[in-house]
């Protein structure tokens, strides 16, 4: 069906809540593909990350936000900053809880700060986003939305698995009711802002989250040194640096043999094969740069 350019919607949308909700893996299904990194140690998700959903006349902008959580570090502050930076300027809110969690003590006793504080000047409407119904009992559901209700004006809530993708239609459909009339913010073609050096980065970030312990996926970061295409060959050779904060983390990252590091590769690498659509060549590099994540310089130098 062809729309005439006054008939589109479109507008943002941002994905906010705590930590470990489902955020990045609701944006990844309403894409139909992955963009976003995910892990199921909280704060994975370090940066904004935009995801682009075209349909039968509109476009829904996602923005995929770190975890919403009292931040002790200047990583943490600068993560907090940009998820809240996130909720200005955008047409919808769509804020996530993880139901299969207790409700956290303050909202159980009907304490709004946190959530109102979070949510303050935010002036477009809030949708609260009941996610991982797939793990809870459904009759448990009603006295959360009774408890939710009373605690901030929300648009709606819905409840969703962002795993299964139950729910995730009437999320759309709630979202379209919600975007003005406009033209598409960007191409059909194109489904986030990020680089493919980005992308590559935060996958190997990823293969440290989950295939590695403690606070290892913390004390991390990953930067690209180089990224080389050989179109003849269709290939692509990256080398990529882990940078850790203390040398006692090296020996653990690498493990013996260098048995972990190869597992991080190798898992990453079939990763960015299928992101690229090609053969990669993945070299990975182990560097120590003392308290990184405590360092403002470094951390302006990483794109924060
Ligand atoms: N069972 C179930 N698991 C889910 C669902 N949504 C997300 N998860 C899991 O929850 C964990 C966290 O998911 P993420 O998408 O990384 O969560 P996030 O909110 O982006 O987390 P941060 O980036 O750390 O703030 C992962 O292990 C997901 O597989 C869901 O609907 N059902
Ligand atoms: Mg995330």
């Amino acid at each position: 069906m062809n729309f005439l350019q006054d008939d589109i919607r479109s507008g943002m949308v941002a994905i906010v809540g705590p930590p470990n909700a489902g955020k990045s893996t609701l944006m990844n299904y309403l894409l139909g593909q992955k963009i976003s990194i995910v892990s199921h140690k909280p704060q994975t998700t370090r940066n904004r990350i935009l995801g682009v959903v075209n349909g039968a006349g509109y476009q829904i902008v996602f923005l995929d936000t770190p975890g919403l959580h009292k931040p002790n570090q200047p990583l943490n502050r600068e993560m907090v900053r940009i998820a809240m930076a996130s909720l200005k300027d955008v047409d919808a809110v769509l804020y996530l809880i993880d139901v299969s969690l207790p409700l956290p003590k303050e909202v159980e006793k009907g304490k709004q700060r946190e959530l109102l504080e979070q949510m303050e000047g935010v002036a477009s409407p809030v949708i609260l986003v009941l996610n991982k119904v797939d793990l809870q009992e459904k009759e448990m559901l009603l006295p959360m939305i009774e408890t939710y209700t009373n605690l901030y004006p929300f648009h709606s809530i819905l409840p969703l698995s962002a795993l299964t993708g139950e729910g995730t239609d009437a999320v759309i459909e709630e979202l379209l009711a919600l975007l003005p009339k406009g033209p598409r913010y960007f191409p059909e073609d194109i489904p986030t802002d990020a680089s493919e050096r980005f992308l590559v980065a935060e996958i190997v970030r990823e293969k440290l989250f989950i295939l590695t312990g403690q606070e290892i996926p913390y004390s991390s970061a990953v930067t690209i040194e180089s990224f080389k295409e050989d179109e003849k060959k269709q290939m692509t050779t990256i080398h990529a640096t882990i940078i850790l904060e203390r040398s006692s983390q090296k020996g653990i990252v690498i493990g013996k043999g260098g048995k972990k590091l190869k597992s991080i590769g190798t898992a990453a690498r079939k990763d960015i094969e299928k992101l690229l659509g090609q053969k990669v060549l993945l070299k990975l590099w182990v560097k120590v740069r003392k308290n990184w994540s405590k360092d403002e310089r470094f951390l302006k130098e990483l794109g924060f």
